[in-house]
């Protein structure tokens, strides 16, 4: 290592090393001469974009510098590293958090503004790294941020898409999908074209016996994809830790490119050789909760694995330890079913590569990993055709037929006769065609399980995985309740509550222990806090109100209470309920008198997210809430009463504006489909209440917050399938005010009519899957409800005040933590002191 560079090149190194900015004189020289050269612009064609340019590569520099000192202290403190893998990384933007976790955001401000540029139109001039869908993808990218932050030693592992989560539209109320070219300029990356693993597909498999008389099997044939690494810097918060999250970009093989069709004047056959290679990393699936069972999404997935886990296996073999010390040196978390082919991957690593015996092997893989569960909904679990694994990876179908026959010998062992258990557990779906369950084989290759809240993780157990529960005892499978990251979903999206907060617990350190916010609940009654609370809550709604009219061109009245549901559009997570409910809140004002409306809090209802392209009935809702809009927004009966907005292509940068913006956000999935959820953390912690079922982490936010705190309401998951089971046999009566809403759609009050028959049918002739009509009575009172505890604004105050005092528990940090000692056997590498970051 370090110590055996001679002495002279360590010195001319030593004394050439670029010194890390401390200053506003600094940072500005190095921006400059950032634009000036890398950028090649001058004084006088300096723009926005080309001052954000300058600012990030400035920082780049930064966090690159801190990288190389971190990778090399994390290499010889030689102890467990994590690896985090996961589809979807939902970053978003770079530079405010680099500026801020760096503690150097004032010194850049400054600077800039002697350029004659503000800060907030740099950092917006950003686009967002969307590599995800929703909660799946920005649980990863909080866990990077916690895991950084707490000097753990840990890598994310990402496909590089080209192409992120698309962009929406909306055209005449209907969502358009606009491809995401997110690469055009992106100063967070640094290419290692230096690092690069040959991925292989197809071909077959050869079986010899060595002189023993031992058989071996042996992948051959097939083509070869290139995996190419980009990494990118991830800072930790007050600390010098600066990790790495490692992205593979597909190209086409070297010597793959062929140079037969080439010389033979093929040119175009030997580029689509080249386009073909590059389409496996081209795209983002754009499915939330949803599986589609594509083949090359599949090619995605092994493609990221293989590269992923080449690459963890060669650092393991630096260190030159003994395959023994493999799960000792190494942990993966699988980011749901997503990597699983990373568990027979490493098995034929291990045994056909390395010539492990298969036992040993299999000890180590199920040492190694752990598997996170995010669903419990049929239609998101994988299960991949047997025929199209075994024509793309015919070594890893064999495994895991191997696999599944030691694991269903031993279920045999464990109960014998029971020929049905083995059926229900076997890794093989007997269907036609056959087909891989994924989940099954990530239980079993896995050391531990985990759901992410606890109603959650009591779910997994009593139905996707109750066998295993029986096969393998009920200490295999655990909980980790999700969490948010402070520093983006408060300190950067709610500044100034962050610095409120800091000058009544002296500090920012709450930021790294978010336990101290519990210290808040002594300010309750101080009467300038309060002022102060309440105006930052109503800056920030003016915040929003400014972005609806500029996206939207409606006017809403910053005094009302804004209600916002902002989340993937999803059957399950109930727009449809909120829109039904607003149309029967629109019903009401226009039957009232003057007097009555002016008893009415005033409102304005904002929805946001995205619909699958493929997914019609989503779609369908986001095109009533736009219609429900045009209506109400336009209707002089109802004024300031009530506005419906739908934001225009929700994504995390967005998210920092709207979450700080809300009296009221709503989290009414159907009880039993929401995992956990973990916006209902980012709003009640930026002072929001929120109204929910008793579904996902609302439960556990309940007990913390306490229940006068929160606007509970429908029925209860147990009671789920009785109620499914009433609709179906028609033992139920379709709620009384739903049918009004139906009546007022149905006369064609917002428009055609037979465009929303779908969504309405659904409901009253085809058994009210998500249970819409017998949570609509509950839900509308609760709105009542919340009406009636707004007109009292102290009461409410101390509500809110109450309710971010007491959600310390919801930190990211916290999550890790769990991780850490429960999962992964991990400890933090303090950086060596000569580190400078929030040094
Ligand atoms: N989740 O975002 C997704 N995509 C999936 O395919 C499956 C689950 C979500 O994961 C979040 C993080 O754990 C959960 O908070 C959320 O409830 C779940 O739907």
């Amino acid at each position: 290592a370090e110590s055996s560079i001679p002495e002279p090149q360590r010195a001319a190194w030593k004394k050439n090393t670029p010194q890390e900015f401390q200053t506003k004189d600094e940072f500005l020289s190095e921006a400059v001469r950032h634009i000036e050269t890398t950028l090649a612009r001058s004084l006088f064609n300096c723009d926005e974009s080309a001052a954000y340019g300058g600012t990030a590569l400035a920082f780049r520099d930064r966090l690159v510098m801190e990288w190389n000192k971190t990778q090399q202290n994390q290499t010889t403190a030689d102890q467990k590293r994590v690896y985090y893998l996961s589809l979807e990384f939902l970053m978003g933007r770079a530079l405010d958090n680099a500026m801020l976790n760096t503690n150097m955001k004032g010194p850049a401000k400054d600077g800039m503004g002697e350029l004659g540029f503000r800060m907030e139109d740099l950092i917006s001039q950003e686009r967002d790294a969307a590599l995800g869908n929703g909660g799946l993808g920005r649980l990863a990218a909080c866990f990077l941020d916690s895991m950084a932050t707490m000097n753990y030693p840990a890598w994310g592992y990402a496909l590089r898409y080209k192409y992120g989560i698309f962009k929406q539209e909306i055209h005449d109320g209907y969502q358009v999908e606009v491809p995401d070219y997110w690469l055009d300029f992106n100063p967070w990356e640094f290419a290692r074209h230096d690092v690069t693993v040959n991925i292989q597909f197809y071909g077959g498999v050869r079986t010899y016996q060595d002189d023993n008389g031992k058989t071996h099997s042996s992948w051959e044939g097939g083509e070869i994809v290139e995996a190419v690494a980009f990494d990118v810097p991830i800072p930790g918060y007050g600390t010098a830790t600066t990790n790495n999250m490692r992205m593979w970009s597909s190209k086409a093989h070297s010597g793959e490119f062929d140079f037969q069709k080439f010389n033979s004047g093929d040119y175009e056959g030997s580029v689509a050789d080249t386009q073909r290679a590059e389409t496996v990393s081209a795209v983002l699936y754009p499915n939330d909760n949803l599986d589609r069972g594509k083949e090359l999404r599949l090619k995605q997935q092994y493609f990221w694995c293989a590269a992923s886990l080449h690459d963890i296996v060669r650092r393991f073999k630096k260190t030159r330890k003994p395959w023994k010390e493999f799960s000792n040196n190494v942990a993966i978390q699988l980011n749901d079913t997503h990597p699983t082919l990373a568990i027979p991957e490493l098995q034929r690593i291990l045994i056909d590569i390395e010539g492990l015996e298969w036992s040993e092997a299999w000890e180590i893989v199920q040492n190694t990993f752990g598997y996170t569960n995010h669903t419990v909904m049929q239609e998101a679990l994988e299960k991949w055709s047997v025929p199209l694994i075994q024509h793309l990876l015919p070594r890893h179908l064999q495994i895991i037929y191997d696999i599944n026959l030691n694991f269903l010998q031993y279920v045999e062992k464990k109960f014998p006769k029971d020929r049905d258990m083995l059926r229900r557990v076997s890794i093989i779906e007997e269907s036609e065609p056959k087909r891989v369950r994924m989940a099954f084989l990530a239980v079993i290759g896995s050391h531990k399980v985990n759901g992410v809240a606890e109603l959650h993780s009591d779910l997994i157990k009593t139905t996707i995985f109750k066998d295993f529960v029986q096969i393998y005892g009920p200490d295999k499978f655990t909980n980790v309740t999700n969490g948010i990251t402070p520093r983006r979903w408060l300190h950067q999206a709610n500044p100034r509550l962050s610095e409120l907060i800091a000058s009544k617990l002296g500090g920012h350190e709450f930021l790294k222990d978010l336990t101290l916010l519990n210290k808040l609940e002594n300010h309750v009654d101080d009467k300038a806090f309060r002022k102060e609370f309440q105006e930052i809550k109503y800056a920030n709604k003016v915040r929003l109100a400014k972005h609806i009219k500029n996206t939207t061109g409606v006017s809403v009245n910053p005094a009302a209470l804004f209600d916002i549901q902002v989340k993937r559009i999803h059957e399950y997570k109930r727009q449809q309920l909120n829109i039904f409910g607003v149309i029967h809140r629109y019903l009401a004002i226009k039957a009232m008198n003057a007097e009555e409306r002016k008893k009415l809090a005033p409102r304005v209802s904002i929805f946001g997210g995205k619909a699958a392209p493929g997914y019609w009935m989503a779609k369908t809702v986001i095109h009533l809430i736009c219609k429900v809009g045009d209506v109400v927004n336009n209707d002089p009966d109802v004024g300031d009463l009530l506005k419906v907005i739908f934001l225009e292509d929700y994504n995390v940068s967005k998210a920092e504006i709207i979450t700080p913006a809300s009296d009221i956000s709503e989290h009414i999935s159907t009880a039993g489909t929401e995992a956990s959820g973990t916006s209902n953390m980012k709003f009640v912690l930026n002072g929001g209440l929120i109204i929910g079922t008793c579904d996902g982490a609302n439960i556990e936010i309940t007990r913390e917050i306490g229940d006068s705190n929160i606007f509970l309401f429908g029925n209860l998951a147990e009671d789920v399938e009785e109620l499914r089971h009433n609709h179906l046999y028609g033992k139920y009566e379709l709620d009384d005010g739903l049918r009004k809403v139906f009546d007022a759609i149905q006369a064609g009050r917002f428009g055609d009519a037979n465009q929303f028959s779908a969504l309405v049918n659904g409901i009253v002739d085809h058994g009210d899957y998500y249970l819409v009509s017998d949570d609509f009575n509950s839900y509308c009172k609760t709105h009542d409800l919340i009406d009636e505890s707004y007109k009292n604004q102290e009461e409410w105050l101390t509500k809110c005040i109450t309710s971010v005092a007491r959600m310390g528990f919801f930190s990211s940090d916290r999550c890790i933590d769990e991780y850490a000692e429960m999962i992964w056997n991990v400890e933090p590498v303090k950086p060596k002191a000569e580190q400078v970051n929030g040094g």
